[in-house]
């Protein structure tokens, strides 16, 4: 079983929504957090009179961590019939092996064949049209997937499916996961966050990567990306998948480079093409390609400080360089576009030359990818296929909002997707913090995903720990964005909380807040006792000099305005005095 409920106070609910459209006719489930509020309790104001209390309704929030379920039989396939009544796939039993009765253990014991037992759904190949969103979008078919979109993002489906047909919003939804709650990226709609992980056999096992998973999601991750290397590298992600409410990504160069015993010399265009099939098939969302690395632009890094600091973009850079030939997944990129539209899988347009330092930033091979990518984001949308592109890196904050407006521009507004990025290159241990100031700035003018970065970057690979880290840190930069956006009703929460705050309803604050375990934990530090979470102060400032709390005596006491204005003035005058008596001191040493 995966424990997901915070405390009683969080509750995943769900309200149903009647849908119809021509394929058939449906009750969507829409998810969101329900977080329960004490009540107000207004003193009495006047001698007399009774003291009041005002319930507080529940707080709704977007929620990502997807319903209770045990991890051995997977999530409920969501969409399965949605998929099914458009008669536009087929479904086959897949060769898997039942991982009930012996999964759990064979998985401890890293046996790597194991495999899902269920449906699968292939495109009716020949005969039919793409089955992408941004097809039926297209086609003014408004889709399940589209309206519990709008009602997750309180938006109107119209705008969700315009948005999906002019490219300028993603659904990564593989026809093969139908376990995902369908959510939409786009710079209309709310910030999105991504979580990596996995991106080591050596470290950790299967179980610890669900867990990470299920972890990332309860924090807020939109999407996941299953960087996975090694042996186990299928069978990890077929759990991944099976258990995940959130879309998943992954890099397929990896798992095509461990093919060739980590050669890249070696690769091909066939088994890179074959590793993404596999890929498609098991349900992969969305992918980074690196297509955008191109032969003569390799030699644009020679005098970078860092050179090529992407994975992938390195791979690709050194098996040009070694061939001496164009890329083979730019050269074959129309054979990718007509793979991924038979499952609905959505481009991330790699970024493999972003800049890995300050002094790299916005130099010539950054944007000369970039205009490959604007390239290719054009035939992929001949294709109908969805697209993202990635983006930085390191950059001067300066320079942050030019990077997503020549995005904007170049790429005809499809969806910008950044890691960070970082803006500056001197705090490793903190890079959760120098690239959430970037990611902020950028989701602000429009990037619609931000690529979490934890604090182990260049360091190290994140724990349990670090993931928290990162989701909760770039949970804050895509709500400081959204906010900055005007987006609507954005600042709900902040509303809620700073009542909370002013009303001392400490526990709401608590759970108000994205981190409620560290909140309250800081919190006790120096006020444990449990009376203290109902005071009318906190250790901040004490309980004679709490400046909500004399400002809700202000109100009590004096309700006219003028007389407040006298009150204040004294109580000015009193405190100056006060400061006198110490010698003007502004920290008075503690006895
Ligand atoms: C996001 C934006 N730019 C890069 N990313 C992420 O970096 C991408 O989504 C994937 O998770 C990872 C790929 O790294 P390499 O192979 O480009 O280093
Ligand atoms: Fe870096």
């Amino acid at each position: 079983r995966s424990s997901k409920q915070r405390d009683r106070s969080h509750i995943r609910t769900t309200h149903s929504v009647a849908f119809s459209n021509d394929s058939g006719t449906y009750g969507l489930e829409i998810p969101s957090t329900s977080i329960s509020l004490s009540d107000t309790v207004t003193p009495a104001f006047l001698p007399g009179e009774a003291s009041s209390t005002t319930p507080n309704a529940p707080f709704e929030d977007y929620n990502t961590e997807g319903p209770e379920h045990d991890v051995l039989k997977g999530l409920p396939a969501l969409r399965a019939e949605w998929i099914t009544d458009r008669k536009d796939t087929v479904s086959y039993q897949g060769r898997r092996r039942d991982l009930e009765d012996d999964g759990k253990a064979a998985v401890r014991r890293g046996e790597a064949s194991k495999e899902w037992q269920g449906e699968r759904r292939d495109p009716r190949r020949g005969k039919e049209h793409p089955v992408t969103q941004m097809w039926y979008a297209r086609q003014g078919v408004i889709t399940p997937e589209m309206k519990f979109v709008a009602e997750r993002e309180h938006c109107d489906v119209e705008l969700v499916r315009t948005e999906l047909a002019a490219g300028r919003a993603v659904m990564p939804l593989n026809i093969n996961h139908p376990e995902a709650e369908p959510m939409i990226i786009g710079e209309k709609f709310l910030v999105k966050i991504n979580a990596n992980m996995g991106n080591s056999a050596v470290t950790s096992s299967i179980d610890e990567e669900v867990e990470k998973l299920t972890w990332a999601c309860k924090w807020g991750a939109d999407t996941v990306m299953d960087l996975s290397t090694g042996n186990d590298i299928h069978t990890t992600r077929e759990w991944i998948l099976r258990n995940s409410p959130v879309p998943i990504g992954t890099v397929p160069i990896y798992q095509a480079l461990e093919k060739v015993d980590e050669d890249a010399t070696r690769l091909t265009w066939e088994l890179f093409r074959d590793t993404v099939i596999e890929q498609c098939e098991q349900g992969v969302d969305y992918m980074t390609i690196h297509a955008g690395v191109l032969l003569r632009y390799v030699p644009l890094t020679a005098n970078r400080v860092t050179g090529i600091v992407s994975r992938g973009g390195s791979i690709m850079a050194q098996w040009c360089l070694a061939h001496h030939q164009e890329s083979f997944i730019y050269t074959h990129f129309e054979e990718l576009c007509e793979i991924f539209k038979q499952y609905d899988v959505c481009f991330s347009l790699g970024d493999g030359l972003r800049p890995g330092s300050l002094a790299d930033a916005n130099d010539q091979a950054q944007f000369a990818e970039l205009m490959t990518l604007a390239e290719l984001t054009q035939k992929a949308w001949n294709h109908d296929v969805q697209v993202m592109i990635e983006g930085p890196g390191h950059i001067p904050f300066d320079t942050v909002r030019m990077n997503i407006e020549i995005e904007k521009a170049l790429c005809k507004g499809a969806p910008f997707y950044t890691l960070g990025p970082l803006t500056t290159d001197c705090a490793p241990g903190y890079d959760h913090i120098t690239s959430a100031i970037g990611a902020t700035e950028i989701a602000r003018y429009g990037t619609a995903m931000l690529c979490y970065v934890t604090p182990k970057e260049h360091l190290g690979l994140p724990n349990k720990d670090d993931v928290k880290t990162g989701v909760i840190t770039y949970k804050i930069a895509a709500h400081a964005a959204d906010i900055a956006k005007h987006h609507q009703g954005a600042q709900d929460r902040d509303l809620a909380i700073s009542k909370a705050r002013f009303e001392f309803r400490w526990m709401d604050q608590f759970n108000l807040s994205y981190d409620p375990d560290t909140a309250i934990a800081f919190h006790d530090d120096t006020l444990p006792a449990e009376p203290a979470k109902m005071a009318h102060f906190c250790s901040m400032c004490g309980p004679k000099f709490c400046s909500m709390a004399i400002s809700q005596n202000i109100r009590s006491e004096y309700g006219d305005a003028e007389q407040q204005e006298e009150f204040i003035r004294n109580g000015m005058e009193d405190m100056s005095r006060a400061f006198h008596k110490t010698g003007d001191q502004l920290y008075v040493p503690q006895h």
